[in-house]
């Protein structure tokens, strides 16, 4: 039995879509974001104590893109991933880097700019610097995903799970999208897909990805 250990509303979302495509039977476990020792199995699968982290029989996976991409390889006739030996296969490997690297790290010095630096003045030019270089990154997805309908092209991968959630974490922040038409059509086809709006009601997520409750998390009042 797999366990995904989530924090509704947060980056173990993509986990638990990707386990969602792939007709997965999983248990979630919630971590309570405030009190992340409450569970001392979680340190065990995650000692960084962050989500997603995922227990898969013996084996354990945390940080997000390696948790997508050990689904998509466990479940193979999903075709979330193409196969060793198809040439499409490292460009999922190039989308996933990428996507962890670059565009979820853009994410923080716009959400928490204060975290990023000791001195309080500072933290106003972090969240400017923040907001041209994830202009910068959606011009950038913009050609990447111009006239394809998935990362790859024609074939849905977990990449396109990935860069979705992402893309969704738009409107946690004021005044800021991510790129132009490509991007927010990719954004509204991976929203249609059966498997993403339940794991959305699951995680009780609006379609633009707020959050219904916004003092719930983890199953538990904070
Ligand atoms: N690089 C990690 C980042 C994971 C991360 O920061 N997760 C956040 C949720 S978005 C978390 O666990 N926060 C819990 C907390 O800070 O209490 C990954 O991609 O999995």
């Amino acid at each position: 039995m797999i366990h995904l250990y989530q924090i509704t509303g947060s980056s173990s979302f993509a986990a638990r879509a990707a386990l969602e495509e792939a007709g997965a039977d999983y248990q979630v476990v919630n971590v309570h974001p405030k009190q992340r020792d409450l569970d001392p199995s979680f340190a065990e699968v995650n000692p960084l104590q962050r989500v997603p982290a995922l227990r898969d029989g013996d084996a354990t996976v945390y940080e997000t893109g390696a948790v997508l991409l050990h689904i998509a390889d466990r479940f193979p006739a999903a075709g979330l991933i193409p196969p060793i030996g198809d040439l499409r296969r490292p460009d999922v490997y190039r989308w996933v880097m990428w996507t962890a690297n670059t565009l979820h790290s853009a994410w923080w010095p716009l959400m928490m700019p204060s975290f990023m630096t000791t001195d309080e003045s500072g933290a106003v030019g972090i969240r400017e610097r923040g907001i041209t270089n994830m202009a910068k990154h959606g011009a950038y997805l913009d050609t990447q995903l111009a006239g394809k309908e998935w990362c790859l092209g024609d074939q849905f991968s977990v990449a396109d799970i990935y860069l979705y959630m992402l893309v969704g974490w738009q409107s946690f922040v004021d005044d800021v999208q991510v790129g132009g038409a490509p991007v927010q059509e990719h954004f509204a086809r991976v929203a249609a897909r059966p498997a993403i709006a339940r794991a959305r009601e699951l995680d009780d997520l609006t379609p633009d990805f707020q959050r219904n409750h916004p003092d719930m998390r983890g199953g538990e009042l904070i």
